[in-house]
């Protein structure tokens, strides 16, 4: 590959010149912009142990009171990106909020779109869109771009969840800015329930939630962890034991720019997935696995979370050999399709 020329080859007074009138040479920058192959990536493998973080997070619940913070959130950040940046990957922000009983998060909405993955406690609730949305481990809740959100405590203990946004992305396009709002009513609560049996949806004749982009808000783990063990048991064949989080109504993505997904592994199993371009997030909800990302090894205990650079494979190992492990899994998939970047290498 041909070396191209320096920006110290060039004479001071025309590099001057240049920059007087905001003017850059292309040739100096051209490879760290489109390197040879494959892109560079900033997005390190990065492991988040929540034994670690869960006493800072609690610590956090007595140093600033939920007024002070709105939301009460340590974020996950990846180093590669610089812990500043508030980024796990290009397009992918993680954070552990913790709301204690009686706190009230109150109600705004934003473009940047999120989702809520319980990891402990009860009692808790998110109101998305007038829904009352109970929170337990395991729960995914969407709180896609543009709806009205708030969280409540009714409970008697703290509760911890995972938030998921595509902030990074939003942030970066100029497009992302939030709106304060007072408390919502409540018009439903487990309306998922209307979507609970596979293949039937509500009439799409007298129903308004066709008309919906976001039809189904709250995913409860106890159907997901039930469709992962009949997927295992019907098609023990399969390679994947793999639900993903969809809108029932259009069986796409439930989101626009990140997809969920949550993976069985079986006892014993090791998978190995092929390099692809997304980068990608795992999130340990029951039992113990090995991550192992192109070399470097995490082991991911229940509750902890790490993140994979796109591009790399990754094998994921079920360290059980008489129980199944579950991971929920965040990546770029449907921004790179959309985009038209998506690739799979191997
Ligand atoms: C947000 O609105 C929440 O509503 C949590 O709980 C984390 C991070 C960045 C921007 C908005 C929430 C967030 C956030």
């Amino acid at each position: 590959m041909q070396e191209l020329g320096r920006l110290e080859d060039l004479p001071a007074d025309y590099r001057e010149a240049l920059t007087a009138q905001n003017l850059v040479p292309l040739w100096p920058s051209l490879r760290a912009v489109l390197p040879p192959g494959k892109p560079a990536l900033r997005t390190r493998p990065t492991f988040w142990a929540y034994e670690g973080l869960r006493p800072l997070l609690l610590k956090a619940g007595e140093l600033t009171p939920i007024e002070k913070a709105e939301r009460r959130v340590l974020v996950l950040a990846n180093p590669g990106h610089g812990l500043e940046k508030m980024q796990a990957s290009s397009s992918i922000y993680l954070g552990m909020q913790l709301l204690l009983p009686g706190e009230w998060a109150p109600a705004h909405k934003h473009t940047p779109n999120a989702v809520r993955m319980i990891v402990e406690g009860s009692g808790a609730y998110t109101t998305v869109d007038g829904e009352k949305c109970p929170m337990s481990r395991g729960d995914l809740i969407l709180t896609p771009t543009g709806l009205w959100h708030e969280h409540g405590h009714d409970g008697d203990e703290p509760v911890v969840w995972l938030d998921v946004l595509d902030l990074p992305l939003v942030y970066y396009t100029e497009t992302s800015y939030h709106n304060d709002g007072k408390a919502q009513d409540v018009t439903s609560t487990m309306a998922e329930r209307s979507y609970a049996r596979g293949g039937l949806i509500p009439s799409p004749v007298f129903s308004r939630s066709s008309e919906r982009s976001y039809p189904m808000l709250r995913y409860p783990w106890a159907e997901a962890r039930a469709a992962l063990l009949n997927l295992a048991e019907t098609q023990p064949k399969i390679e994947a034991v793999q639900v993903a989080y969809v809108n029932p109504e259009t069986g796409s993505d439930c989101q626009n720019i990140l997809g969920f997904s949550a993976l069985m592994l079986r006892p014993g199993e090791t998978l190995r997935l092929p390099a692809r371009s997304p980068a990608m997030v795992f999130h340990m909800i029951e039992g113990a696995a090995g991550v192992d990302i192109d070399g470097t090894a995490f082991n991911l205990a229940t509750a902890d979370t790490c993140c994979a650079p796109g591009y790399t494979p990754v094998t994921l190992s079920n360290r059980s050999g008489s129980e199944p492990a579950f991971i929920f899994i965040a990546d770029e998939t449907p921004l790179h399709k959309k985009l038209g970047v998506y690739e799979v290498r191997s």
